[in-house]
């Protein structure tokens, strides 16, 4: 395979200022005749290299005229222009969306047709340089079955439509803002609409549509309010309007990932678009209104400024995950969002730069780019940000954005003029910072309290260290923003103020000031970087910032730490000592009524592969046993908190206030607290709140309870739910997800036949990922002594690679955790990596992925 590398990159030779499409629609062929008007920006002459991916050329034409001055180069056409500077060329393709089972491209699902362009899609439709660098105007017409395909739309507006021969009808759609290939869609099928609209700052009205499967409309008001409260948003957060009169937004249920910035005519997942209550958790609902906000708000940091390049992408997407969490933290909780976005980074990006395919946001070098949507270049590219923001405050960062947006509009720009942009209007030197871009790894730091017994004098003693990852065995120092904090255990009037220490050598000693006695560290609130921090801790103090810390974050990351020690020390081997966690949780237990949701999250157990990752050497099974334990000591000696819990009745599932949402999360975890015990009427009381809940979040939540044990309400439950939605594709991969999330030691065999269960099906990337992603993330289960989990992942990883390569490769990293695992483990790991590999006829993707995660 083919590296490419960040540093090899040129300008065009050719702009394409102007694209024409013309689309004689069918599910089972659609001709395309695309009309690229080309200049030479070169200034000698070059060929014109349109890039294509299963591509036939049918005829070329150069200004009106057939032209033979062409040959393929592998997938891609090169036209030979001879010393023209301009020119208009033509190609006619044909393809068959049908058979495209990638899902990247023009493809069909359940009979409508839908685009995905991004990264590197365009080019399954019509040659094209397909680079971000490259923006053009588009002009689309498509005509088609006016039966089959009675909605036709693409970006910008309609201009005109019209009737055609024998049953077709066409539409004309331009686009009167530049934008990539990557950008483009078009949609035609028997779709209907919630219409709406909204107007913006400047007094604009923006006509919104949401378009679905007939049936589906009522569920698409909670992603309608959200679209319109993210557009407002944008506009006071960031000073940012819509710029188009239209904004249309449709749900596949067919779709690799969440969903599609296309300019002004996003494509989502069904996940991230359709929701009742009765269908969706009050997560599915925040999911919603999180994706509705990053696509919308890609308009102006993707869309309007781009990417130069594909190793820039965390320039749009770090930023817009950022943005999208910052609204969320503004449409709910921001304590509790805080700490669900750190639960996600630690999960998912913490493991993959501690792994073998560790690289910095801004990656060198890729193989095949579809492999670098990662949370690496997603979340920690938010943290990034995030730490910019911290460091100069609101004020001054949004005169940096205003800086960033009017330099580079209609711009493909890179993640250094973003920095730039941010030190220029900010006022700040970011030239250490930018190590962030460059360096792979989470740096980690030591602290350490000192104090001086004659004076009183504390001070902190902080240390950092960066790992090797692949490529970069050596770091340099980073700059670090740390929000910390002293408390004094007696008196709150000694406390400190809050101080944002710039860590910026590998040692520093920051004066905390006097205290009568050691005092208490509340070390990187609200996770002010993306670190790990090791800390020698006093007996008590973990459990006193648990209780009184004023940082919420720093309350929960507090309570987890204790639970993380205890847990640690308990798989090494270690006499286990609850008291204290169980008196901690009983502590925050008493903040219930005040912030349910907050305190639902605080008193989580931390999962099992968190625990994991605390270990030299991960020991599945003994976390298993340990966290069980514990989790039953919690559920027994607070059995009459959780039972007081649960006796509160639910609020309706029709109420989505922050109130509700954190009551119905709180009841939740109290059923889990006393699933896990070995109270006998556990089950009845799980099986009861599935049988009275009026909404998906307590009937989920109830069935996951059930599902981790063997009682005949188990079983029962499971097959009323499956009855109940099997005709409801997205209701029905919560079922395939909770029977592969369970902690029941035979899941693995559960798994592999839930796989041949005639719902499974390769073709969707939701099931797949509902049934092997839960399982892949239940860490005992997939880690199982014999490798058959291994096995498992591995099968399905040669059965979907050559449908859908990109699923496929995403499904690949667990098994490349190996060296964090014994001998055993990590040789039958490896086995199935060499497995995958020996494939004939591998995919790039899962070529990179397997190759690199061997190494
Ligand atoms: N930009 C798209 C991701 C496309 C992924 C292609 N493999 C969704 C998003 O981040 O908003
Ligand atoms: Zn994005």
């Amino acid at each position: 395979p083919v590296t490419i590398h960040r540093t090899a990159y040129r300008p065009p030779e050719w702009r394409v200022p102007e694209v024409a499409l013309d689309f004689a629609l069918g599910l089972e062929e659609t001709r395309v005749t695309a009309a690229l008007s080309v200049v030479r920006d070169a200034d000698a002459p070059a060929p014109l290299v349109l890039r294509g991916d299963a591509l036939t050329a049918e005829a070329v034409r150069v200004d009106g005229e057939a032209w033979n001055g062409w040959r393929m180069d592998g997938p891609d056409l090169v036209v030979d222009l001879g010393d023209r500077t301009a020119a208009v060329v033509e190609v006619d393709t044909r393809i068959d969306p049908a058979a495209n089972s990638q899902l990247m491209g023009l493809y069909a699902s359940n009979s409508m047709l839908c685009t995905q362009c991004e990264a590197e899609g365009f080019r399954r439709i019509t040659f094209h340089p397909d680079r971000p660098d490259v923006l053009s105007r588009y002009r689309v017409r498509m005509e088609g079955d006016k039966a089959a395909f009675p909605i036709l739309l693409s970006n910008g507006n309609c201009v005109a439509t019209g009737e055609g021969e024998g049953g077709t009808h066409w539409a004309l759609w331009e686009d009167p803002w530049p934008k990539p290939s990557y950008l483009f869609a078009l949609v035609a099928g028997d779709l209907v609409v919630n219409r709406d609209h909204f107007t913006t700052l400047s007094g604009r009205r923006v006509e919104l549509g949401i378009w679905v499967r007939a049936g589906d409309q009522d569920r698409t008001h909670h992603a309608m309010a959200s679209l319109k409260h993210s557009m407002a948003w944008d506009e006071q957060v960031y000073g940012r309007e819509y710029d188009l009169d239209l904004f249309n937004i449709v749900a596949v249920s067919d779709f690799n990932m969440g969903a599609m910035e296309n300019k002004g005519l996003n494509v989502f997942n069904t996940r991230y678009i359709l929701a009742d209550p009765d269908t969706a958790t009050d997560a599915d609902y925040d999911g919603v209104e999180g994706v509705v906000a990053h696509e919308y708000f890609h308009n102006w940091s993707g869309n309007r400024v781009t990417c130069r390049d594909w190793f820039q992408l965390s320039l749009k997407e770090g930023f817009t995950v950022y943005r999208d969490q910052s609204f969320s933290a503004a449409m709910g909780s921001a304590a509790v969002k805080r700490i669900e976005d750190v639960r996600v980074l630690r999960a998912a990006q913490f493991p993959e730069d501690a792994g073998p395919l560790a690289h910095p946001i801004r990656p060198d070098s890729y193989q095949e780019i579809s492999n670098f949507y990662t949370a690496t270049v997603y979340n920690k590219g938010a943290e990034i940000i995030r730490m910019m923001a911290t460091m100069v405050g609101p004020e001054r960062f949004r005169r940096g954005t205003d800086l960033y947006f009017d330099r580079h509009d209609g711009e493909a720009a890179t993640c250094e003029d973003f920095v730039r942009a941010i030190e220029d209007g900010a006022g700040i030197d970011l030239t250490q910072f930018r190590l962030w871009y460059s360096q792979a790894g989470t740096p980690r730091i030591a602290a350490r309290l000192e104090g001086d017994a004659a004076s009183g004098e504390w001070v902190l003693h902080l240390a950092q260290t960066i790992p090797p990852t692949p490529g970069q065995p050596d770091k340099a120092p980073m700059l670090i923003p740390l929000r910390i904090k002293a408390f004094d255990r007696d008196g709150a009037a000694q406390d400190t103020a809050e101080q944002l220490v710039l860590l910026d050598h590998a040692d520093a000693t920051v004066p905390l000031g006097r205290f009568a006695g050691r005092p208490m560290l509340s070390i990187n609130r609200g996770f002010s970087a993306p670190v790990i921090v090791d800390c020698a801790r006093a007996p008590g103090e973990l459990a006193w910032l648990a209780a009184h810390d004023d940082d919420p974050f720093a309350r929960y990351e507090a309570l987890q730490q204790l639970m993380l020690d205890t847990l640690v020390a308990a798989v090494s081997g270690e006499a286990a000592e609850r008291g204290a966690v169980v008196d901690a949780v009983r502590e925050t237990l008493a903040g219930a009524a005040a912030d349910p949701a907050f305190v639902a999250e605080a008193v989580l157990l931390p999962s099992e592969a968190f625990i994991g990752d605390q270990m030299v050497t991960v020991d599945p099974d003994a976390i298993r046993r340990e966290r069980l334990a514990l989790q039953a000591a919690i559920g027994e000696a607070l059995e009459s908190e959780w039972r007081a819990i649960l006796a509160d009745p639910a609020p309706p599932a029709t109420d989505l206030s922050p109130a509700a949402k954190g009551r119905r999360r709180l009841r939740g975890v109290a059923l889990a607290y006393l699933g896990a015990t070995a109270r006998d009427d556990a089950p009845a009381l799980a099986f009861a709140i599935f049988s009275d809940a009026d909404g998906m979040t307590e009937r989920q939540a109830a069935l996951a309870t059930l599902a981790h044990g063997d009682s005949d309400e188990r079983a029962h439950a499971l097959d009323i739910f499956y009855q109940r939605y099997r005709d409801n594709p997205l209701v029905l991969d919560k079922w395939f997800q909770v029977q592969a999330w369970s902690l029941r030691p035979d899941t693995v065999d559960a798994v592999r036949d839930l796989a041949r269960h005639p719902d499974f099906t390769l073709a969707n990337p939701n099931r797949v990922r509902a049934l092997y992603g839960a399982f892949t993330a239940n860490q005992a289960a997939f880690h199982r002594p014999d490798g058959a989990g291994y096995r498992l992942l591995a099968d399905l990883v040669i059965a979907l690679d050559p449908k859908n390569p990109q699923t496929a490769a995403r499904l690949i990293p667990p098994l490349g955790r190996w060296k964090r695992f014994d001998e055993a483990r990590a040789a039958l790991m490896k086995a199935e990596l060499g497995r995958i590999l020996a494939q004939p006829g591998l995919s790039r993707d899962a070529t990179e992925q397997a190759s690199k995660s061997l190494v």
